[in-house]
């Protein structure tokens, strides 16, 4: 019978679609049950051999369970759905209230910390901040500096020469001469920045490293202010306590020259690993700028004199940190920098 096979059919589909755990197998239900080749059609087809009395009946049961199969599926494609909805919104989901993720600040490297507490130091003095070429002449970074034409330093073997006329700057002096040639008296000026040396790799020594060099010029400029700026300088970079003391030096450059030791910010003077136990540490080198490199500038010697100081910015970080290794600054190991923070 029929409506006996119509029974089976929507029984059998009842368990199939409680079974469904997808949309997909949902929809391949329905075609397999009402489908062009679908189960009910082929019954649909083969009431043609019926009476019309029992076409009637029988198409009316055939209809009511199509109706059936259909809602089932309806109702499971829905609930399926919604099931699949409800995940996707919890693994999407948005916790706006959770506390934010800190970015990741940087902060300034040892180095530029110790240029910029030297240039702040300066500028609380009344200089100026000037910049130049790291690709120099040799004429601004020897020449013009009173450097004669045999200074070791002029060596292929101490100094990156690019061409034969130019070099990577030894020191930032070279600044200080362009300044000359460009500006008149009076000046104040300091020249922090980058400067090449061919030197092999060590504890001590880099083939880049960094210098802050300084140049006054004026009317009545003299070896006192000279000791009065320095003095000041080590005070506020090393504590108020600081005394100073110019040994006499030789610098191409200046004339007079001095090297100038400061007392030892450690032990106070009384000796230290950090002065090797003299109870003085160098700083610095300084002069009275030579009257060839004013001339270079155009100066007048007769009315204006100045003074010029050089201090290497490793090698103070190096005794303020108490740092036995130069090449710490420039390999970017996390682990040192961060104890700079
Ligand atoms: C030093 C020591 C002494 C210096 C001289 C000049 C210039 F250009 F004005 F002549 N600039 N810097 C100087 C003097 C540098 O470094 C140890």
């Amino acid at each position: 019978m029929i409506t006996d096979q119509l029974k089976a059919i929507l029984e059998e589909t009842r368990n199939q679609i409680k079974e469904a755990t997808s949309p997909e197998r949902a929809e391949e239900l329905r075609v397999k049950l009402l489908g062009k080749k679908g189960q009910l059609t082929e019954i649909l087809r083969s009431m043609k051999d019926l009476t019309p009395e029992e076409r009637k009946e029988a198409g009316k049961a055939a209809n009511e369970t199509k109706a059936n199969i259909e809602t089932l599926i309806k109702d499971k494609m829905n609930e399926l759905k919604d099931a699949q909805k409800k995940l996707r919104l919890h693994a999407e989901r948005l916790d706006v209230t959770e506390p934010g993720k800190w970015p990741k600040i940087g902060f300034k490297h040892p180095l530029t910390q110790i240029i910029d507490e030297m240039t702040d130091i300066f500028m609380s003095m009344g200089f100026e901040q000037v910049e130049g070429p790291e690709v120099e002449t040799v004429f601004m970074n020897f020449d013009a500096l009173n450097a004669d034409k045999f200074h070791p330093s002029r060596d292929m073997t101490d100094t990156f020469y690019i061409t034969d006329k130019t070099l990577l700057r030894t020191q930032t002096s070279p600044v200080q001469a362009r300044t000359l040639l460009t500006k008149e008296p009076p000046m104040k000026i300091i020249s922090p920045g980058r400067v090449y040396r061919c030197d092999t790799p060590d504890a001590t020594h880099s083939p880049v490293f960094h210098q802050v060099e300084g140049l006054v010029v004026g009317e009545g400029v003299t070896m006192a202010d000279l000791k009065g700026t320095l003095a000041e300088f080590a005070k506020q970079m090393f504590g108020q306590d600081t005394k100073t003391k110019f040994r006499p030096h030789h610098f191409p450059f200046t004339e007079p020259s001095a090297e100038v030791d400061v007392s030892c910010f450690k032990c106070g003077g009384k000796g230290c690993k950090v002065c090797k136990g003299s109870g003085w540490i160098e700083i610095l080198g300084c002069g009275m700028v030579h009257p060839n490199v004013l001339k270079v500038g155009g100066i007048d010697t007769e009315k204006y004199t100045g003074f010029a100081f050089g201090i290497g910015v490793e090698r103070i970080a190096m005794l303020k940190y108490e740092v036995d290794d130069i090449r710490l600054f420039y390999e970017n190991d996390e682990r040192f920098l961060k104890q700079f923070k």
